[in-house]
This record gives structure tokens, sequence and C-alpha cells, in this order.
């Protein structure tokens, strides 16, 4: 399914007028709204090809209607998110729940799309049937080398599908770690790990990047071995210049500081990539902005401080994606809300007085400063987020096109009631 320019225009129509009241209110008090607006239309945030159907929990998974059956359908529901909102302009692949079979036609229906291929991931946290070796004790950390060369292996022929697609960068998040006290010795298992990935930095293509993910905790839970930011940014250091930190949000103890986090790997020239969702308690996977909004808000603000402070580009210096897994919601309007939402936060980063906040630390003035943040993040941004999707062609508000185009009926209509999306 494909929406028409003209069902598009026609919904904006109908909500001109209330939008440029919104809009008109809002930038008569924002002067740089030209250059915000600008800033949001550059920003696109990568679906990940996971996300598209329903996630399930340990105790069991109800499937959606009308999921994606196979690579096909998902980068069409891509498309569709992206025709809604035109900030999601990428996906990401998980290798081998989607292996392109014909990467030349696939480019080619992605671009029909308008999308790109963001960073390609590689899964060494499920063993897959025609596969020699288990990685039930872990993958790059394991004791036994052929099982480290397997999961190397496997890497390596992740990194050839993304060359294909046309991605540029590698994502390498490990189910390796322990669960008991004695069950690993920590030192060789990290070694173990780094030597590995040295192997696939050797694979990586110039002009690429290496992520390496961490998660404090789960699968594991007693160790994992790339359990924090430090133990990221020790192997990104020694690997080299292509290697950085990936900091998803949901993969840190309670109440971690992640906006300082984030701000020192900016420092160091480390942050590479990132994976939003928002969590109550654990990896709980929900949607961006549900839970902790100011906490998203203060990242960033980091994040755009720590981004300008080193000259980069907002759009294109970090990997943006959202990985998030829904099993109640249809996951296509969550990941319109999640977009939204990250978008929202971009702009309150985007209106933070610098100047005026420097003004108030360098005084000592904590007053000032609580003020300055909390005056952005209140400030009502969301007719500016839906200008800068008006501009581009998008929906005023996308999760009311998506509802009133009986776009989910279309598409079971379509794929019928059963069809399961590969994924978790
Ligand atoms: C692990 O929890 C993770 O965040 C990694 O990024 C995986 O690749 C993704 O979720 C999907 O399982
Ligand atoms: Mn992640």
């Amino acid at each position: 399914m494909r929406l028409e320019k003209e069902q598009i225009e026609q919904h904006n129509k109908q909500l001109a007028a209330k939008h440029q009241r919104a809009f008109d209110y809002i930038a008569a008090d924002v002067p740089q709204v030209e250059e915000i607006l600008k800033k949001l239309q550059a920003f696109q945030i990568a679906i990940p090809s996971w996300a598209l159907g329903t996630g399930g929990t340990r105790f069991g998974r109800f499937s959606g209607k009308g999921e994606p059956g196979n690579l096909e359908q998902k980068i069409e529901d891509v498309g569709l998110l992206h025709a809604l909102n035109r900030s999601s302009g990428a996906i990401s692949l998980h290798i081998p729940w989607d292996i392109p079979k014909d990467a030349e036609k696939i480019k080619a229906l992605a671009a029909s799309y308008d999308l790109q291929f963001d960073a390609v991931n590689s899964n060494t946290f499920q063993d897959q049937a025609e596969q020699e070796h288990s990685y039930k004790f872990g993958s790059l950390h394991h004791v036994d080398p052929k099982v480290r060369q397997q999961a190397v292996q496997h890497n390596i022929d992740v990194i050839n599908h993304g060359i294909a697609l046309g991605s540029k960068a590698l994502t390498v998040w490990l189910a390796d770690g322990s669960s008991f006290p004695g069950q690993l010795n920590f030192r060789e298992a990290f070694q173990n790990t780094l030597e590995s990935l040295k192997e696939i930095y050797k694979h990586l293509p110039e002009d690429w990047k290496l992520f390496v993910e961490y998660k404090a905790f789960e699968p594991f839970f007693y160790s994992m071995t790339i359990g924090d930011w430090g133990q990221s940014l020790l192997l990104a250091s020694k690997l080299g210049d292509k290697a950085y930190t990936l900091v998803d949000l949901g993969h840190h103890l309670p109440n971690a500081n992640i906006e300082q986090i984030v701000s020192l790997l900016l420092m160091e020239g480390k942050l590479g990539g990132f994976h939003f969702n928002d969590s109550k308690y654990a990896d709980d996977d929900l949607t961006a902005g549900a839970i902790k909004p100011y906490q998203l808000f203060l990242i960033f603000n980091e994040l755009v401080e720590g981004m300008d402070a080193r000259g980069m580009d907002h759009a294109t210096g970090l990997g943006w994606m959202i990985d998030a897994s829904h099993n109640l919601k249809d996951p296509l309007v969550d990941l319109l809300q999640s977009v939204e939402a990250i978008m929202i936060a971009y702009a309150q980063a985007l209106l933070v007085d610098r100047k005026a906040l420097k003004e108030a630390q360098s005084q000592n003035n904590i007053v000032a400063a609580q003020q300055i943040l909390q005056d952005a993040f209140r400030t009502d941004v969301r007719a500016i987020v839906a200008e800068a999707r008006l501009r581009d062609g998008a929906a005023l508000d996308p999760i009311a096109l998506f509802n009133s185009l009986a776009i989910r009926e279309a598409l079971i209509a379509e794929r019928g009631n059963n069809t399961v999306a590969t994924g978790l």
C-alpha cells in the first residue's frame, strides 16, 4: 500500500486553519523558528525491521493482524511511516531475521519509498537452524575458539549484506555474559570479545562505523561482558577510529544518568549511535517519551550541546534509531508516537537558551539554570514539529490520517489476519 500525495494534501487542508493558528502563536515567541524547522526537516530516525510486528514478552506473543510477512512488506510499512511523517527515512535490518535475497531489488524498492538502509545488526543471541555451534554460553566471548570464529564469520556476512544495500554501519549487541558467580573469567571473556571484534573490524569498509552496544543485564543477570558504557568505550577505543559506543536508553541500571554518559561520550568523540525507547523498570522497550519525557529532553539537551561543541551535523553525525518492541499497540501507530516524541524532545532542546545557561552555570545560579531548561521543556512545540512535516509534504496529524484512511484494515485485507513478522 502506498499513500497518494492527494490523500495527505486533503488531510492537511482540513487541519490547515487550526494548525496555522497554533504555529503563528508559538512562532511569534521563537525568533530562530526557521532554523529549528530546517533542523527538524533534516532529522531522520531509522526504523528497525523487527519493530513492525507485535513484540512478545517472555510469557507469550499475541500477533497483530496484517503484520508484514517478509522484508518487502516491512519496507512497505516503513514507507508508509515515512510518507506520514517524512522523519522515518531509513530502515535498519537485523540479520538473519531479514536477509535480503536480491539486494538490488530490495534497494530499489526502498528507494521507491525514499528510504535508505541504516546500520545492519548481527544476531548471535539466538541459535539458527543450520548453525554448527551453539551460542548458549555466548558468542564473541566464548571459551571455545570455534564458536568465536563462527560468530565472527556471521558478523562479516552481515557486513557484506550491508555493503550490498548501501548501509554504512554494523551494530554489534552481544547477549554474552554469565548468570552465576564463577561461571566466567571476566578478563578472559573481555579479551576474547576484543580479539573477536578486531577480526570483525578488519572487514569494515573504510567509510563504515562499528557500533558497540552495551547492556547492563538480560539475558544474563550476574554479568554482561559488555555491560556498560565504560566497557563499550574501552573496546571502541582499543579497536580504532571507526568504532563507537552505541547508547540504548533501556540498557542501564535504574536511575542511571544517561544524559551525563551521552555528554562524556560525545566529548571523547566516541558516541556513534542511539537506540530510542522508554522504560519504567528494566529494558521495557516502551514508546519513546511514554514514561520519562523530561529525561528524553535532558538527553537531547546534551546531544545538541555536545554535537554543537564538536561542530557535528545533528542529522548525520550519529546513527538515530528506534529500538522498541510493542505487545499492546498497533506497531505502526506506536512508531509514529515514538518519532513524534523524539522530534518534540529535539525541538525543545533546540530552544534552550545556551548563552543564558552558560552564564547561569558560571554564576552558580542553579535556579536560573533549572528555569532555562524547564522553560524549553514546558514549551509546547508540537505546532513547530507539525510545520516541519507540512513543509516536507507529510501529514499534519499522522496518526489521525492513519486512522481515517483505515491503513491497518487495508493491510489486513492485503496480508491477512495471521501473518507473523520475523523478530523476537
Ligand atoms: C537488545 O536488547 C537490543 O537492544 C539490541 O539492539 C538488539 O539488536 C535489539 O534489542 C533487538 O533485539
Ligand atoms: Mn538496542
